[in-house]
């Protein structure tokens, strides 16, 4: 807890002016899209979470940084909506259960889908292989492979594994995000 803030302000005192960065965060449903949030907005795990309809919009500051978020809704009937609110953003970041492997095909599926719209050529993705806290979930090796991540070459591709529950590797999420703010 108290390391992933401590580099987040580390990283946000060498900023002297103020910057923003615009995400679409995506993914197929109980992914923990909205947990994420949730966890980058208020510093704070809660298991207190509803499905999402259709998206939420959110600003998270940070010192000189805000983060202009769109937390679209994952389940099957809201995914035709998510080219819509990937356009003209900074970064695209998909996030998966990495500890349900039964569902990378259908991630895959979305995911390549969403990325061959021509609107949103070159803008940078990140994988997000969350729940990493769960016995059985996948490593990121595993998880580029299995989603075809090698195959995104029109754009900058990151993946990480990460915990929103024990906020394991955010620190390096968020930095990776404050690098797409202008
Ligand atoms: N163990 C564990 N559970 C998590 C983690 N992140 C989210 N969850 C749980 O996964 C479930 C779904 O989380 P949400 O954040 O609502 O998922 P979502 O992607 O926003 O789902 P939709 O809004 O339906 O698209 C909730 O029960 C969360 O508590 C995590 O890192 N570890
Ligand atoms: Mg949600």
């Amino acid at each position: 807890m108290s390391g992933f803030f401590t580099s987040f302000f580390q990283w946000l005192s060498g900023i002297f002016f103020l910057k923003s960065a615009e995400i679409a965060i995506v993914g197929l449903q109980a992914s923990g899209k909205t947990s994420f949030v949730n966890v980058i907005g208020s510093g704070q795990w809660s298991e207190d979470v509803v499905p999402t309809v259709g998206f939420i919009f959110r600003k998270v500051r940070k010192g000189n940084v805000t983060l202009k978020i769109w937390d679209v809704a994952g389940q099957p009937k809201f995914r035709s909506m998510w080219e819509r609110y990937c356009h003209g953003v900074d970064a695209i970041v998909f996030i998966v259960d990495s500890a349900d492997p039964e569902k990378f095909n259908t991630a895959r599926f979305e995911l390549h889908q969403l990325l061959s719209q021509s609107a949103l050529g070159g803008v940078p993705l990140l994988v997000l292989g969350n729940k990493n806290d769960l016995d059985g979930h996948v490593p990121v090796k595993e998880l580029i492979r299995d989603l075809q991540l090698d195959k995104i070459t029109d754009r900058p591709v990151s993946c990480y594994s990460c915990s929103m529950k024990s906020q394991h590797n955010l620190d390096i999420v968020l930095q990776w995000l404050s690098g797409r703010s202008h």
